[in-house]
């Protein structure tokens, strides 16, 4: 970095690793000015203003969406690039055949190439976070250094960053994660800036020995906000396997009875197939005294206490939230939570300063302006197909913000989980509900789950792709070894997790949705937690337990009996075909797949 060409600010640590580290990433990446992240309300707020100075961001209408913003991204950055994600372990055959794998020598030339002067004329942005709690056992800790504004401000509210950071940092004692960020597009002097700067080669690498992430070229989501997949899944499924806990893409929820019994269950889903609708569910009204309360949406890491019971923690501190679709019907918790405080992206603006994204009103509003900046009607999107919002538009809105925050969310020991679900998007085959009939036949239904492809990820949607654990595309090491490894987990539980499947997306021949969804889930949920704590009834069946239409609770509810037995059928003869399909995966992971994996299809085959 050339003297004089930046400002100088004094480091915010005393960690020297940490300095010498950030001095040499300045030199290769060469920025105006070097920022070190406090935290502060006051800091977010000037560079917020900074983001709107510059157009990169747009101020909502304060007084009905105080201290919100909307950004706009580039079009050709909308979402994670899964075919730009790498592996790079030092083996190939310890990345597996699900990974993206490149020597990592040949990967560290690359990305020397790629980040050299890539901040020119930027800011690089020191920002250190806290996965989950300051100061809790199971937290971890990062720095990313970043030239974008837009992921300071959204880490700010995904994680817990700045000075209680660096302290953490200072006693010495913790490892922290590197993560470089840079969105590639360094400006030349005098040039002028992209409302959101990126560049269409993409890059966004894990060294898992080293516990390293290097991200180039998208300032979106999870390619960007490099706590959130990068961190806590591709590198923490590397720290937890090492250290014997897990960490999984699964939303934590309590339900809590009008006895007072709290459960607390943590399920996987890909992404953006509901997660955060089930983490924040409004009971229906005839479950009078039931409540459901929030811990996380989307990831949680989760280890055995002295006592060999599972806790978890969810280490996010927000909720990075797919808008379309969220409205005050399907999630009225997430409406209140996103009403203030909140970054938007690429969802529509109203004349009015508000937002607006399709699901969120029955009507639309008579006029708006589309996630690209354009002019949007009903009319027109009837003419064109545009849509007024992304469909993978987000909102990154503070999790304590949540009415339905769980009083235990950011317990440093975490909650207790007593059930796994796991689910998908599947409009046929696999039942409303079903719970393994143990552990390991439970590791199989998860690792055997398919799902029907959304928007969240590039690439062609509505397929049916196997998605172990909804972990296919976060899982940094081999698939087979992280199966093994939720086998062993059971050695040292003394009160095992029971363990579910659900699908609410089901549909009849006609092509309906059989199942209504959303506070309903309700009644599948009360009677997990019951089948949890070994009450409620059940049928066997080839593929695990069943309710009978007498166990789940239709309270309110006038639900027709043959309706509910065409969402769990079980045909023997489409389930014979699903399980080819669960060889599609284990064919490429055979060398490694753990015996229980074989024992447990092989079962299930005789069932069936
Ligand atoms: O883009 S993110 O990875 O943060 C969201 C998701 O795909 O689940
Ligand atoms: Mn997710």
């Amino acid at each position: 970095m050339k003297q004089g060409s930046n400002t100088l600010e004094k480091p915010l640590t005393t960690n020297k690793h940490l300095i010498r580290w950030v001095e040499k990433m300045a030199e290769l990446t060469e920025p105006d000015a070097i920022h070190w992240v406090d935290g502060s309300q006051q800091e977010y707020d000037r560079l917020c203003e900074e983001m709107v100075a510059s157009g990169t961001a747009i101020r909502l209408n304060q007084e009905t969406w105080p201290g919100c913003l909307l950004v706009r991204s580039d079009p050709r950055d909308v979402a994670r690039v899964e075919d730009r994600t790498f592996i790079c372990s030092l083996s190939k055959d310890s990345a597996g055949p699900t990974n993206n794998w490149i020597d990592p020598f040949e990967m560290r030339r690359k990305l020397k190439e790629l980040f050299n002067g890539s901040m020119r004329g930027r800011t690089m942005y020191v920002l250190p976070f806290s996965m989950g709690p300051v100061g809790s056992p199971l937290s971890r800790i990062g720095v990313e250094l970043t030239d974008s504004p837009y992921v300071v401000c959204n880490m700010r509210i995904m994680t817990r960053i700045g000075l209680p950071v660096f302290n953490e940092i200072d006693k010495g004692e913790v490892r922290v994660v590197p993560c470089m960020h840079s969105v590639g597009m360094p400006l030349a002097p005098g040039e002028k800036d992209l409302p959101w700067p990126c560049n269409d080669t993409k890059y966004i690498v894990h060294f898992p020995e080293t516990r390293e992430i290097w991200s180039y070229g998208s300032g979106y989501g999870g390619n960007a906000l490099l706590g959130k997949k990068c961190f806590a899944l591709r590198i923490a499924t590397n720290i937890a396997r090492d250290e014997g806990w897990m960490a999984e893409h699964m939303l934590i929820l309590g339900v809590e009875s009008p006895e007072g019994e709290k459960t607390y269950v943590a399920a996987a889903f890909p992404s953006a197939c509901g997660k955060t609708n089930l983490a924040m569910l409004v009971p229906p009204a005839a479950f009078k005294g039931w409540k459901v309360t929030t811990v996380g949406d989307d990831i949680a890491w989760i280890r055995p206490d002295a006592t060999g019971q599972l806790r978890a923690i969810n280490p996010e501190s927000g909720f990075f939230g797919v808008a379309p679709g969220t409205s005050e019907k399907t999630n009225p918790n997430a409406m209140a939570t996103l009403h203030r405080n909140t970054i938007f992206t690429n969802v529509a603006l109203t004349p009015d300063g508000g937002v607006w994204w399709e699901g969120m009103t029955d009507e639309p509003p008579a006029e708006c302006t589309d996630w690209r900046g354009q002019k949007w009607t009903a009319e027109i999107a009837k003419q064109t197909g545009a849509k007024a919002a992304h469909p993978n538009g987000r909102f990154t809105a503070p999790a304590a913000q949540c009415p339905s925050i769980d009083a235990e969310w950011e317990n440093p020991e975490g909650v207790p989980i007593s059930a796994f679900v796991f689910g998908g998007r599947r409009s046929t085959t696999i039942p409303l509900v079903f719970q393994a009939f143990n552990w390991s036949a439970g590791v199989y239904v998860g690792a055997t789950m398919g799902s029907e492809t959304t928007a969240a990820a590039t690439g062609a949607v509505g397929v049916v792709r196997r998605d172990p654990m909804a972990m296919l595309p976060f899982c940094g090491y081999h698939m087979g070894d992280y199966f093994r490894h939720w086998i062993t987990m059971q050695r040292s539980l003394t009160t095992t997790p029971r363990i579910f499947h659900v699908n609410w997306f089901r549909k009849s021949d006609d092509g309906k949705f059989l199942w209504p969804g959303f506070g309903e889930n309700m009644r599948v949920l009360k009677w997990i937690v019951d089948r949890s704590h070994g009450r409620a009834q059940a049928k066997e069946t080839p593929i695990g337990w069943t309710p009978y239409y007498e166990d789940i609770d239709w309270k309110g509810l006038d639900f027709p009996r043959d309706d509910f037995e065409k969402m769990q059928e079980v045909y023997r003869a489409t389930w014979r075909k699903e399980v080819l399909g669960h060889e599609e995966l284990f064919i490429d992971l055979h060398d490694h797949l753990p015996p229980e994996m074989i024992y447990q299809r092989e079962l299930l085959i005789c069932r069936l």
